[in-house]
């Protein structure tokens, strides 16, 4: 069997070893290999479908998928977890609700896509590599999905802007893979920058590139996945964005993000108590994102905690988003020196972000392993994150 020649990178041991193992499963090299990195949120939870103010970054934990177009219109995916085996699809037969499982829907999505935008599509082999925790959180599934499109935008010449992309990857997740979500997580993974947080306007797709340098400021950003696995598929989330669509619509305005905090006063009196506290917390929040921008820009990452702490009580209190362990992933970290936290994500599990000295470290660390296991709650998985590069071709 031909071997790839190892690549000079620090990455070029699983990229020789993705694109041997291609080669085994498919019986030819790939004609290229892709990643796309997970992201973490600073601030800004549940206003992008609002059109509102997000600051999320890319993380060096990525999905890399190693891709071969065929000349015929077949679909054949494996991934490394080897968890499905191969799936095999047809391009005719893709449609939203054709009952893709498991992790395949993410690639068949976005090719759906790419074919509702008259984008011909041709069949391709497609092997999958990710180490972004899945459902943590760190959106695993819009990394697969930014990978993919990346490659496929390339190998079939499609040329669309990463403005276009995140539009394909949103309607591939919205409609072929059932989950009603925005246009953060693929923003952040496809327009990611090292050393910046992405400040983007949810309303134009605008983007300004924010240094997040924690490491400056004496501190870490701490990861706490807690382990509660979530799906932005189930319920929770549909039913939060429903409720702001629905105070949008009572209050006159075309979205929330059109709400200014002095309006609030009015909305206590127009709206019922759940809506008015979904309300409260998407307008809030927008306000600090702006405040954290300009904060960050002014005095550094170590400025910022109390606006992550003040989104965790929205989230927890107004929103209803939280869950036990992300509360005391927060609680503890706060007690033992975190000098911000808050969950990140869509909720109702996932992770908890903790902005932290670099001194208390492993105090923090320490702290919530120990509150888990006393709350019988599983051992969480706690780690460090520094802004990295957005999706890019590996080879
Ligand atoms: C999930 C969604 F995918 C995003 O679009 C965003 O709404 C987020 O939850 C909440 O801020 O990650």
């Amino acid at each position: 069997m031909t071997r790839t020649r190892a690549v000079d990178h620090p990455d070029g041991q699983l990229r020789s070893g993705l694109t041997a193992r291609f080669e085994e499963a498919f019986g030819a090299a790939p004609d290229g290999v892709w990643q796309a990195p997970g992201r973490v949120n600073l601030i800004g939870e549940h206003t992008d479908y609002n059109e509102g103010f997000v600051l999320p970054f890319a993380i060096d934990k990525t999905a890399k998928v190693a891709v071969r177009l065929r000349d015929d219109s077949t679909v054949r995916l494996l991934s490394t977890f080897g968890d499905q085996g191969m799936v095999d699809a047809e391009l005719a037969g893709l449609a939203p609700g054709s009952g893709t499982k498991g992790w395949g829907k993410y690639p068949l999505g976005v090719a759906w896509a790419l074919q509702q935008r008259e984008i011909t599509v041709p069949g391709f082999e497609l092997l999958l590599d990710s180490d972004v925790p899945l459902g943590a959180g760190l959106s695993s599934s819009h990394a697969i999905e930014c990978a993919v499109i990346s490659a496929l935008n390339e190998l079939l010449g499609a040329g669309l802007s990463a403005e276009e992309m995140v539009l394909a990857t949103q309607q591939a997740e919205n409609s072929f893979v059932g989950a009603p979500t925005g246009i953060m997580d693929q923003s952040a993974s496809l327009r990611g920058s090292r050393g910046k947080a992405v400040f983007l306007d949810c309303r134009d797709q605008s983007v300004q590139l924010v240094p997040f340098d924690a490491e400056a400021a004496g501190l870490v950003l701490l990861v706490i996945d807690t382990k509660v696995s979530h799906s932005h598929a189930d319920g929770g989330y549909a039913s939060r964005r429903a409720s702001c669509e629905l105070g949008a619509r009572l209050m006159g305005v075309p979205a929330l993000r059109d709400l200014a905090l002095e309006q609030l006063d009015d909305a206590a009196r127009v709206l019922d108590d759940t809506t008015f506290r979904r309300v409260r917390h998407v307008v809030t929040e927008n306000a600090r994102v702006l405040e954290t921008v300009e904060r960050l820009a002014t005095d550094g990452a170590g400025s910022i905690g109390g606006f992550l702490d003040a989104s965790h009580v929205s989230m927890r209190d107004d929103f209803e988003i939280s869950c036990p362990e992300l509360d005391l992933a927060v609680d503890t970290a706060r007690a033992n020196g975190a000098i911000g936290a808050r969950m990140t994500g869509g909720g109702f599990g996932g992770s908890a972000i903790a902005l932290t000295p670099v001194g208390l470290g492993q105090q923090v660390r320490d702290a919530v392993v120990r509150s888990f296991a006393e709350a019988g709650h599983t051992a969480p998985d706690i780690f460090t994150v520094t802004p990295a590069a957005g999706a890019s071709r590996l080879a």
